[in-house]
């Protein structure tokens, strides 16, 4: 079934409230309508700058204020961004359903975890098992590359000068960001994680992803080899389209609050 009509938007709802097992796969799309720019948008985060440029290893040993910079900026603008509709939806259906809901994002703005804690309110910490697995990480931790020490990190970066650039605070080794660059292996326990989450699932509600990058693309497809079935919400189709059961052309805002909790 194509298109976003009422009738889709009724069958992706009953769908979601039939399944034992849920897992919302995201990626830059669900936070599009916070004010975080995507990748490979219009006004895209690749368009100004190259990928190749900035999140590789290589081009950190190159430069690393220049990669510092570009995470510093993308750093200050997230954290000026809130949860929207479609993040919301989401906490609201995981706690209304108690864990049979899974998030597994591509994303490393950390919005589905602030989306947990506004649903839940008067600053209590999110159950463990509701935390959105952050295959690519986190852009507010650290990761030390001398002592490979990880750190929370929401501090402003001054990147004006190789001098000013984080230090690690055990042996002042050069800081990182903790994030997953390209030609780099992820977490496995987290992928083995999200894979195996995948492929229990009845459905894999995919939002926002252009499905374009690997092996994260992948993991939607485990939920239909595992005999389940893909709902996606994308205004455009992607590669994953066609094994979907249900395509909701639309924007995430609009259309998760019509169909969870
Ligand atoms: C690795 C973190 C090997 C940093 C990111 C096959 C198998 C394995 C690897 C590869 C492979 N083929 C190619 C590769 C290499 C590469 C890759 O996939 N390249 C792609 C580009 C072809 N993969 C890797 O390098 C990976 N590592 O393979 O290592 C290895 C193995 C063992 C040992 C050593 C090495 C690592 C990939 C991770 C890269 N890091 N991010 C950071 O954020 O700075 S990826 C980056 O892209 C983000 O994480 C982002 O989330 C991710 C995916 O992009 P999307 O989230 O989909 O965003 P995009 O802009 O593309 O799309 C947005 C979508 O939203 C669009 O469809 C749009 O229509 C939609 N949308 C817009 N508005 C809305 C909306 N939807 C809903 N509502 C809206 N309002
Ligand atoms: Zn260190």
């Amino acid at each position: 079934m194509r298109g976003n009509d009422e009738a889709d938007l009724r069958a992706a709802r009953q769908e979601l409230r039939k399944a034992e097992r849920v897992v919302v796969f995201t990626g830059a799309g669900v936070s599009a309508e916070s004010g975080v720019p995507t990748f490979r948008g219009k006004d895209g985060l690749w368009k100004r700058h190259r990928p190749e440029s900035l999140a590789t290893p290589q081009a950190f040993r190159r430069d690393p204020r220049l990669v510092w910079e570009w995470y510093g900026w993308r750093r200050d603008l997230i954290v000026g961004c809130e949860p929207n509709p479609a993040h919301l939806a989401i906490a609201q259906a995981q706690l209304e359903s108690d864990a049979r809901i899974h998030v597994v994002t591509q994303n490393v703005d950390g919005l589905h975890e602030l989306a947990l804690r506004s649903v839940l309110g008067q600053g209590r910490e999110p159950p463990e098992r509701l935390r959105p697995l952050e295959i690519h990480g986190s852009i507010y931790r650290s990761r030390c590359t001398a002592c490979g020490r990880e750190i929370a990190d929401r501090s402003v970066i001054d990147a004006s000068r190789l001098e000013s650039l984080p230090t690690c605070l055990e042996c002042h080794g050069l800081m990182r960001p903790a994030v997953v660059w390209y030609g780099e292996a992820l977490d496995s326990t987290l992928l083995d994680t999200a894979f195996t989450l995948a492929a229990e699932a009845d459905i894999c509600l995919v939002v926002g992803t252009s499905a374009l990058v690997h092996p994260a693309a992948a993991i939607p497809r485990a939920t239909i080899a595992g005999g389940g079935s893909l709902i996606e919400v994308n205004p455009n189709p992607t590669p994953l389209s066609p094994s979907a059961a249900l395509s909701l052309l639309g924007q995430a805002g609009s259309v998760l609050p019509r169909i969870l909790p």
